[in-house]
């Protein structure tokens, strides 16, 4: 699994919960970061370019920082890196 990942959600985003019900079949467990909170909105955008959720900020090893959008890809790369 990549050193840092962080989930950018809302609570009432669907796919966002596709993607928390996948981490708990993989038992994984990722801080979340709702995008209702204006400061993680502000930085997803910073970040990422869009305020869509669900995201996954993932900081590779090196400090190099990728944002990934799309559950279905989120979902893929989880069930890839699960430890
Ligand atoms: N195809 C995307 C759809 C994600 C999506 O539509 N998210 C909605 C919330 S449920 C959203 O963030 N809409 C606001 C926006 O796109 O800025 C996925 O599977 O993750």
């Amino acid at each position: 699994m990549s050193s840092g990942l962080s989930l950018y959600v809302r609570d009432w985003c669907g796919y966002c919960t596709k993607v928390r019900t996948a981490m708990k079949g993989l038992g994984i467990e990722i801080p979340l970061r709702d995008i209702g909170e204006s400061h993680h909105r502000d930085v997803l955008l910073r970040g990422g370019g869009k305020t869509q959720v669900p995201c996954l900020r993932i900081e590779h090893v090196g400090g190099k920082i990728e944002w990934m959008y799309e559950s279905d890809d989120i979902i893929r790369y989880l069930q890839a890196h699960a430890a």
